[in-house]
């Protein structure tokens, strides 16, 4: 098999992702048709392009063959359901030899109250901003809003002595717990408190 060619494909250039209005839910990728070839060749046997994309940066679960599009820049929709994704393009020519990868382009499909990326539907701290999603005790609360740490649904007083005996320790740490280092910085510190305290004396669900 011949594979050479695949990496003589000039790169992909993603342009834009834009979100059509009429459906929250659809997303449209714009991208620049490659031309040339990396040795200055002309491309002349085109044939398609495939979409990959996913919910983690690089790594993409679903592969979507789009077929030929005609001309400099293509575009192509696609409907999605709420989450966050990473899209990359790749281009494929008569003989099935495929480029590398275009650049990456992200995009957060569906409503996204606090602004942090992650959508309501899949957001574990949804009035909270934490894109980095930590949720150490896997209770589908996200650290950032989960204070409760012995997990009866209320933070109160055995909650408070969870943290206390977690207090100024750091990552690697005799005393380190990951579910009361809230920011996941790595220690549990002054920061911290402050969290706890905004979450002192409430009750399940939290955002
Ligand atoms: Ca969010
Ligand atoms: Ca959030
Ligand atoms: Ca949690
Ligand atoms: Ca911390």
């Amino acid at each position: 098999m011949y594979w050479g060619k695949m990496r003589k494909l000039i790169a992909l250039y993603i342009i834009s992702l834009l979100p059509v209005i009429a459906y929250a839910t659809e997303v449209t990728l714009t991208w620049s048709a490659p031309t040339t070839n990396a040795d200055g060749t002309p491309l002349t046997d085109l044939a398609g392009y495939k979409i990959y994309y996913g919910t983690e940066s690089g790594n993409y679960s679903n592969i979507v063959d789009v077929g030929y599009l005609d001309g400099a820049e293509v575009s192509y929709s696609l409907e999605l359901t709420d989450n966050r994704y990473y899209f990359a393009v790749t281009a494929y020519d008569t003989s099935g030899n495929e480029s590398d990868y275009s650049n990456e382009r992200a995009k957060t499909v569906g409503t996204d109250t606090d602004g942090d990326n992650i959508p309501d539907l899949v957001d574990n701290c949804r009035l909270t901003l934490n894109s980095g999603q930590q949720d150490t005790d896997n209770d589908g609360y996200g650290n950032m809003c989960d204070a409760d740490l012995d997990n009866d649904g209320f933070v109160g007083i055995f909650d408070f002595n969870i943290f206390k005996s977690a207090w100024l320790s750091d990552m690697g740490g005799e005393n380190y717990n990951p579910s009361a280092d809230f920011d996941s910085d790595g220690d549990v510190d002054y920061a911290d408190f402050y969290i706890f305290k905004t979450r002192w004396n409430t009750s399940a669900p939290w955002e």
